[in-house]
This record gives structure tokens, sequence and C-alpha cells, in this order.
């Protein structure tokens, strides 16, 4: 029987998303259809009657902006937002910047699915002086060096999300706070690899779509024992297989 319940939501599309861009640690804003769909998932979540007590995001714009907009619709701006770099998406490395399609037009479409969904390959690395590595953005001054990526694989993602997940959102969870997380889809893919034990095979066919809130159940010995998205499944579908077809060639 389900004790406990959390809700993930990836953002909505972001501009870079929309241009099909490795967007990894770059911080993008939503695009127009981004803003529709955080406040489609905020209506959606409101029709189920969710209500949260906490939310936790990335410190990244797209994430904060889907929740801004969401908590328009369900009328909960009030809540507390706690924004952590953990729940970042997977530093993309090189590879930031990029189009994806044009990626896979150069090294093929087998090598950018490795880059893209491989559990331990990373993509290239940035060197320290690339100013898209994340010691030269203010929001991460307070780390050292040697703790900011310069490229994570799904691998690195895991463990870097993890001890976030059971230090402040579990504990939050087991204290009987109904649980909103807005990140992103690697971010996302890690936590569920964890919690529901996917091997690095399966892990590459999961793909999160944006702004779809996903409802994950728990027992009492905080044991997963059931998840679902809140959509229909047609649309669902579609959404998932255009997030896999953003890496193949024209
Ligand atoms: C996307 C995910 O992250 O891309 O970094 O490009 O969730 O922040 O839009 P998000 C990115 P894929 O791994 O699906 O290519």
């Amino acid at each position: 029987e389900a004790k406990y319940k959390i809700v993930l939501l990836r953002h909505g599309e972001s501009v870079w998303n929309k241009e099909n861009r490795f967007t990894g640690w770059k911080d993008v804003q939503l695009s127009p259809k981004g803003i529709e769909e955080a406040r489609s998932a905020g209506k959606t979540l409101k029709q189920n009657g969710y209500e949260f007590d906490v939310v936790y995001t990335s410190v990244l714009t797209r994430a904060i902006m889907t929740y801004n907009n969401l908590a328009d619709e369900l009328g909960c701006h009030h809540l507390p937002v706690i924004k952590h770099w953990r729940l970042n998406e997977r530093h993309y490395g090189a590879l930031q910047g990029l189009n994806k399609t044009e990626t896979a037009e150069k090294h093929g479409e087998e090598q950018v699915k490795i880059w893209r969904r491989s559990y331990s390959t990373p993509p290239p690395a940035l060197e320290l002086d690339d100013e898209r590595f994340p010691g030269h953005d203010k929001r991460y001054k307070h780390l050292p060096i040697q703790a900011l990526p310069r490229t994570e694989a799904l691998s690195d993602c895991v463990a870097r999300v993890i001890p976030f997940w059971y230090d402040q959102i579990v504990p939050s969870v087991l204290a009987g706070k109904n649980v909103l997380v807005v990140a992103h889809g690697n971010s996302l893919r890690s936590i569920v690899k964890h919690v529901d034990n996917v091997s690095e095979q399966d892990i590459i066919g999961i793909n999160i779509p944006t702004s779809v809130p996903l409802i994950y159940e728990f027992d009492a010995n905080f044991k997963p024992i059931r998840n679902y998205y809140l959509a229909d499944p047609e649309e669902l579908k579609k959404k998932q297989e255009a997030v896999q077809n953003q890496g193949k060639k024209k």
C-alpha cells in the first residue's frame, strides 16, 4: 500500500530544446511553448487534487521558471523553494551549445546515442579556461573547482544527485511533506535509475518528456511500488519519442 508519494517534473521546453542544442549547465530560458507546458502541468496537478509543502529545483532558470508558471496555476507561490546545484542537468561537456542533429551528421547517430544515453561514457571534457566551465559562473563560486564538472556521464550525475536525494528530499517525504521536484531530463533519469534500480542497459531506453508530472509511490519502508505519468498515454508516447529522436540525422 502506498504511504508516500513524490512528484517529479522535467522543466517545460527550453529555447535550446527548441533549437535542438545540447544544453547541460548552460542557463537558458523557457520557450513560449515551455511556459505553456509548465502552466498545463500546474492545471493537471490542480485537477488531480495535488498540493505541495515544499519544492526542490536546480539552480537553472528553466527549472525555476517552470515552477513559477506552474505555481500561478496551482496558487502555491508561498511555498519554500530549495534550489540546489545537485539537481542541475547532467553537464554535457564540450557538446554544450552544439546542435544534436548536426552532431549526429558529423559523428554518426550511434556516437550521439552513446553520448546522450550510455551510462558511463562521458561526452568530451571542457578545458578549465573554457567559458562553459562552471567555475566561471558566479552561482558556483562557493565550490572549489575540483567539485565542479568539466563533463558528466549519467553515472557522474547519479553520484552527485543521490546524496541530495537522501540528505534533503527523502527526509522531507518521510516527515510527511508533499514534495515536488522540478529538474531536468538527465538529473531525473538519475533519480529514476537509482530508485527503480534500473540496469545500465535499460536506462538507455528511458526518456523523460518535458513538463509531464511523474508520480512515484512508496510503501512504509520507502520501497517504490508504482510510478506513472499524469498524461494521456498517446500524448505521452509522442513526447517521449520526440526526445529520443532529437539525436537523429535529418
Ligand atoms: C537536455 C537533455 O536537458 O538532453 O541538456 O540538452 O532536460 O535540461 O532540457 P534538459 C540537454 P538529452 O540528454 O535528452 O539529449
